[in-house]
């Protein structure tokens, strides 16, 4: 009896210490997470590239560069009062060209503020696109978004809330019921890292690790959540590891590579289709300008870190890349991009000339049939208008 006493004592002692080491040590416990990175910042094949062709290569740069001349366009726009607010993709453009080349068209993709190129990826009108950010008669939101927030059911994207995180339980529901209705189909959701601070980041990440859903999440690390970096958001080593925590499998990605970000959502999108759930993708990339065109981020971040990640450019990287390979030539690569200027022009001055919507629009589409006293608030709107010439409104 006193033996087993003893023993038992000793035990306590035993599992008393090593569960003060283990609670000591328990954050470094985890291994270290590999950087996934088939291409350098020199733009030399460092890793195992996924299987590509040179259209798709070619494709996935034409974007990017697509997508840096506009947001250089936009954001003098803002600046010359002509459009009211814009949220820059710039020095992040391999993440979500990365991701929507290796999803299929028919997959959802649930963006965040940075990720409207993958419209334009699929096709959808560079004019069209533009209008949005005029919210004007073109726009296919009719006005009603915040500029910069683009969506459109043609091409699978999905309008966002503006709520850091809400998308995120979103794009966790489109999945479920892609479940239920056997639909070869997945719902990829992008976040920035201070989306995980977001209770949305983890009711959602748990329910898809429960319920085993067809679902991407793609946080894109850009190390700034407007003026809070990263270290202060969150007290893990990497974003990554969150993942653990719920059961869903992670890596963590160059995200200034696009072929690394292409082969790792491509394999993400198989292992959902093949019925074995959703994955995490930590993003490691940069935002090199402001926050949005209502942000100086001169007043909380030093100019020397972004000129360290300026050096890691995604652009610059992987053209280097494409012409060591011999998929493109520097005199392509200069033509290519003076006719995407020229694109991104023309669709400005095309977009800027479309007239507002109407302002009677105002009333429309918020009740299936409108009630009385919208009916009456229109009349009146209308009459107003009508006895008030443009210049005296
Ligand atoms: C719920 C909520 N809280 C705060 C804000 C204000 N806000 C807008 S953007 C932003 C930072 C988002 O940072 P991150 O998720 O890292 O994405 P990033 O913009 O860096 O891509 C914040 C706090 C908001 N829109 N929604």
């Amino acid at each position: 009896m006193a033996k087993a006493a003893a023993a038992k004592s000793s035990t306590k002692r035993k599992s008393k210490r090593s569960a003060s080491e283990r609670i000591a040590q328990s954050p470094f416990d985890l291994p270290e997470i590999p950087l996934h990175q088939v291409i350098d910042p020199s733009g030399k094949a460092v890793g195992v590239l996924p299987k590509t062709d040179r259209a798709l290569r070619l494709r996935m740069y034409r974007t990017m560069q697509l997508i840096r001349l506009l947001d250089e366009r936009m954001m003098i726009l803002q600046r010359q009062g002509r459009i009211g607010f814009y949220g820059a993709c710039t020095g992040q453009e391999a993440a979500p060209v990365g991701t929507v080349a290796a999803l299929e068209d028919r997959d959802w993709i649930f963006p965040a503020l940075r990720e409207g190129v993958t419209m334009l990826y699929r096709g959808f009108d560079l004019e069209t696109y533009v209008c949005q950010v005029f919210g004007n008669s073109g726009d296919v939101l009719k006005g009603r978004q915040m500029p910069s927030h683009y969506a459109s059911k043609s091409v699978n994207v999905v309008s966002w809330g503006s709520c850091i995180g809400t998308q995120i339980p979103q794009a966790v529901g489109a999945a479920m019921a892609a479940k239920y209705k056997k639909d070869d189909v997945v719902a990829a959701a992008f976040m920035g890292d201070g989306a995980t601070s977001e209770g949305d980041f983890h009711t959602a990440l748990n329910f898809a690790g429960v319920f085993q859903v067809p679902a991407l999440f793609l946080c894109q690390n850009n190390h700034w959540s407007i003026s809070i970096p990263t270290a202060k958001q969150t007290a893990s080593r990497t974003i990554a590891e969150k993942a653990v925590a719920y059961g869903l499998p992670y890596a963590r990605v160059d995200g200034n590579d696009v072929l690394a970000v292409y082969g790792a959502v491509k394999e993400a999108r198989e292992r959902a289709a093949r019925g074995e759930g959703a994955t995490f993708l930590e993003l490691l990339t940069y935002r090199i300008g402001a926050h949005s065109s209502s942000d100086d981020p001169r007043v909380y971040r030093d100019e020397a870190e972004v000129e360290v990640w300026k050096a890691r450019d995604p652009l610059a990287r992987y053209r280097k890349f494409l012409i060591e390979e011999g998929d493109l030539s520097a005199k392509e690569d200069e033509r290519q991009r003076t006719e995407l200027n020229e694109t991104v022009l023309e669709a400005v001055k095309r977009a800027e000339a479309r007239p507002l919507p109407p302002a009677e629009s105002l009333f429309d589409d918020v009740y299936a049939e409108r009630p009385w006293h919208l009916e009456a608030q229109r009349t009146e709107l209308l009459e107003h208008l009508a006895s008030h010439p443009k210049k005296e409104r």
